[in-house]
């Protein structure tokens, strides 16, 4: 067997991804080598809590046994046919998705910003050929503060200057407004509006819990107007906040939804859209695919990380755990904390502008044994593993303490 790997230390390995990467991103000089559950190791040894689990696509823990064993049993046999030709695990895979969703189809993608580009398409088209919107006229609302991914289309309506800046021209067809008003949605609606498409938490927008109600109303706006209400819950889906789906909080069902990261506990690039008949149908043989698009390895990934999030009752541990995350955080008393927030273990810790920034304070958590990224500067999200124990969250407070007590 040829071996690959070089006992690089953790220094030689940061220069070299610095000396050929693009940089694109400004990670923690952290080197990871291993990861098991919420643990992961260094190039060193180092031990760390994972506190963001990939932005939310190792909910099911590092390394899961299950979600592993699916993915070596599959890659020995089949791996990718292209949709040129049908494979043994892609129905298996529809079924088990639309049986545990409720939704009547899906269409399988790789990551979230092809799935949110699919439910796009899907939207404008059904607005052409159902809604009866004039071609070429479709419009589609997004909130202010939104993440829905990298592409052109996608950061055309990016409210963040970072992710459009160099960039343009952007695509036409989008209109902006603030998140968490139901009014503005409904003022923002004209009869060429096809689709609605929010996050029912905003996650990179620094975990913003939109008013209670909001999305009840959201929901009823959409049906009175006929407007497809698209949740993109790539983040907040599938767990991460307590619920399947953090529409399911409000009991709202929305008309599309957007699928990803966990739906494949991180082992593999996976997303879907979830919709109804009369939405996805509007997609013909030709009209959309993807090279790596349903491959049987993905379906058999995607199924195992699905059948141990249910079986393992990781949802209900995310709820109980995230609860209880959240009240041990609001009990530290710090000079720089502004607010604790969140739903389940999808949680944010705002500082206080004159705290300097939470960059600082993710250095320090380091140093202290536990991973976690800021967002917007001044928040530090916490999101580990939906599998974390009551143990290991006090094992963590102890130490954030420390951190948000330091001057
Ligand atoms: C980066 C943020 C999080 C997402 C939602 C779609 C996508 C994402 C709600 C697109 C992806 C990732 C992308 C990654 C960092 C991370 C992120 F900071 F960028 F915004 F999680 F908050 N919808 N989010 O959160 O999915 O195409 O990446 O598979 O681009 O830096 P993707």
């Amino acid at each position: 067997m040829e071996n690959l790997s070089e006992q690089l230390s953790s220094e030689e390995l940061i220069a070299l991804e610095e000396l050929y990467g693009a940089h694109n991103y400004k990670p923690l000089d952290v080197v990871l080598s291993r990861g098991e559950g919420v643990w992961v190791w260094d190039v060193e040894g180092n031990r760390y809590l994972d506190c963001l689990s990939a932005y939310s696509a190792v909910n099911q823990g590092h390394a899961h046994p299950r979600i592993r064993a699916a993915l070596i049993e599959q890659a020995e046999r089949l791996t990718l046919t292209s949709r040129a030709f049908r494979n043994d695990q892609l129905g298996l895979f529809y079924r088990d998705l639309c049986e545990l969703t409720g939704y009547e189809m899906a269409l399988p993608m790789n990551t979230g910003a092809e799935a949110v580009e699919t439910a796009l398409k899907a939207a404008r088209k059904w607005g052409y050929e159902v809604k009866g919107v004039p071609d070429g006229q479709a419009e589609i609302i997004a909130c202010a503060g939104n993440f829905a991914g990298r592409t052109i289309t996608i950061i055309s309506f990016s409210s963040d200057p970072q992710y459009r800046a160099g960039f343009g021209p952007f695509t036409p067809g989008f209109k902006v407004i603030p998140y968490g008003d139901a009014d503005a949605l409904e003022a923002a609606i004209t009869p060429n509006t096809v689709a609605f498409i929010v996050e029912p938490i905003q996650g990179e927008g620094g975990v913003i819990v939109p008013p209670r109600g909001y999305l009840r109303r959201v929901r009823d706006i959409c049906t009175r107007h006929n407007v497809l209400f698209i949740a993109d819950e790539i983040q907040t889906g599938l767990g991460r906040t307590g619920k399947l789906f953090a529409c399911d909080h409000e009991g709202v069902r929305p008309d599309v939804v957007t699928i990803g990261k966990a739906l494949s506990g991180g082992f593999y690039p996976v997303s879907a859209v979830l919709s109804s008949r009369e939405v996805l149908g509007v997609f013909r043989p030709g009209d959309h695919g993807s090279t790596f698009g349903g491959n049987p390895l993905a379906a058999a990934v995607a199924r195992a990380a699905l059948h141990v999030l249910i079986d393992e009752d990781m949802i209900a541990n995310a709820a109980e755990m995230g609860e209880y995350f959240q009240d041990r955080l609001a009990e530290i008393t710090s000079p720089h904390v502004k607010e604790v927030r969140g739903r389940g273990l999808m949680i944010g810790v705002e500082l206080k502008p004159e705290a300097g920034g939470a960059r600082r304070f993710c250095e320090a958590l380091q140093e202290q044994g536990i991973l976690a990224k800021e967002t917007h500067q001044h928040i530090i999200r916490f999101a580990p593993p939906l599998i974390i124990t009551r143990d290991e969250i006090d094992w963590a407070v102890e130490r954030i303490r420390t951190v948000l007590t330091m001057p």
